[in-house]
């Protein structure tokens, strides 16, 4: 058995599926067969499209991209424990939580491929949020976001997410705090995945991420991120809690990033390869597949079926990436300052030539 990654030492996370894919605890999470199955085939299609769009950026037809292979569980099964009218407030990895939202990835993509701030999606709608770039400033808006639902008396919460690395920003701190103290309904989701571009874990903060809570005054959790069901299960119930007004949870979702920060990183340059094959023994897709197919809720022609259909889904974006045409330049210069210096105003003639 290869070795747990580094940053899942010290108090055991909890776990509806071992790494192997056998039970160790109640799979019944409150989903029913059709339920588990779009859940993996969400998983699915996040992979793929996530493999896409590394080769899109690397085709020159998106400028950076951030994948998250090895994280499809933590925003699989957290997207799919919110009700319709949550509000996610993601950072910029949660290409498969949007997924599940229903955000359109082509829309999506556009952030990416640098023809849209954010992507055109409508963050109302989709109740998913603008990509966050900042890191950790998104944490301060879903807390935000969530005291207005409470002062609206709105039965609903906000989840943000946020990684290893954000939780040693300030912006961690005051949200956190400013949620304990005013008991926002609100699911505070940290994918745990080892790395914070080069940093590892163990340099970001010498104790456990989910223990902090209890210094805000509300409940940390440590779950197996990798392990989808205990996911879900442990995001109803931090949801559950925002709605019956017992105030926010801090989740440590404990997971790996396999690939690169992003595709302007060489991760080569800072951990050994024996890491991230290890880690792979660990994979989320595998261990809830390897269990669907052992509780007769898939078989493999359906699994042959979806390859097909997410082959076909995942070409269907890849040509609606490539068919947006650039902005036009002067977007450039409009949508900058309400009043434009003159220096900007010459530079805007001698682009569009006029
Ligand atoms: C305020 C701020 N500082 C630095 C950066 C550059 N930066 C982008 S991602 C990142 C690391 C984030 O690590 P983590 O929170 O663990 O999220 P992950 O990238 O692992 O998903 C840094 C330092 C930034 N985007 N914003
Ligand atoms: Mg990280």
């Amino acid at each position: 058995m290869a070795s747990e990654p580094h940053h899942w030492r010290g108090t055991e996370p909890r776990r509806v599926l071992a790494p192997d894919g056998s039970l160790v605890g109640d799979p019944d999470v409150g989903l029913g067969p059709d339920d588990l199955r779009a859940m993996l085939r969400f998983m699915l299609l996040a992979r793929r499209l996530d493999r896409e769009c590394i080769a899109l950026q690397r085709q020159g037809e998106l400028t950076v991209y951030p994948g998250f292979e090895g994280q499809e569980a933590a925003q699989v099964g957290s997207a799919m424990a919110l009700g319709p009218d949550d509000f996610v407030f993601p950072t910029f990895r949660e290409l498969a939580a949007a997924l599940v939202r229903g955000v359109d990835p082509v829309q999506y993509l556009a952030y990416h491929r640098g023809t849209w701030h954010g992507g055109p999606y409508d963050p109302r709608a989709t109740r998913f949020g603008p990509i966050c770039i900042p890191v950790a400033t998104q944490i301060v808006h879903g807390v935000g976001y969530a005291m207005g639902l409470a002062l609206d008396g709105v039965r609903a919460c906000s989840l943000a997410y946020f990684g290893d690395g954000s939780t040693s920003e300030g912006d961690f701190h005051e949200a956190a705090n400013l949620a304990g103290v005013f008991g926002a309904p609100t699911v505070l989701f940290c994918q745990n995945n080892g790395w914070a571009i080069s940093v590892p874990t163990a340099r970001q903060t010498a104790g456990e991420i989910w223990k902090r809570a209890e210094g805000y005054g509300f409940p940390g959790i440590r779950v197996d991120g990798n392990d989808v069901l205990a996911v879900y299960r442990e995001t109803r119930e931090a949801a559950a809690r925002a709605y019956a007004g017992e105030g926010p949870t801090l989740i440590e979702a404990l997971t790996y990033r396999v690939g690169a920060h992003s595709t302007a990183d060489d991760p080569g340059r800072y951990r050994g390869e024996d890491e991230v094959s290890d880690a792979r023994g660990f994979d989320p897709i595998a261990r809830f597949r390897s269990w669907l197919l052992a509780a007769g809720h898939i078989d493999d022609d359906l699994l042959a079926g979806w390859e097909a259909e997410i082959e076909e889904q995942v070409l269907t974006i890849r040509e609606g990436v490539i068919a947006q045409p650039p902005p036009p330049v002067e977007w450039m210069f409009d949508w900058t300052y309400a009043d434009p210096p003159s220096a900007l105003a010459v530079q805007r003639s001698e682009v569009l030539g006029g």
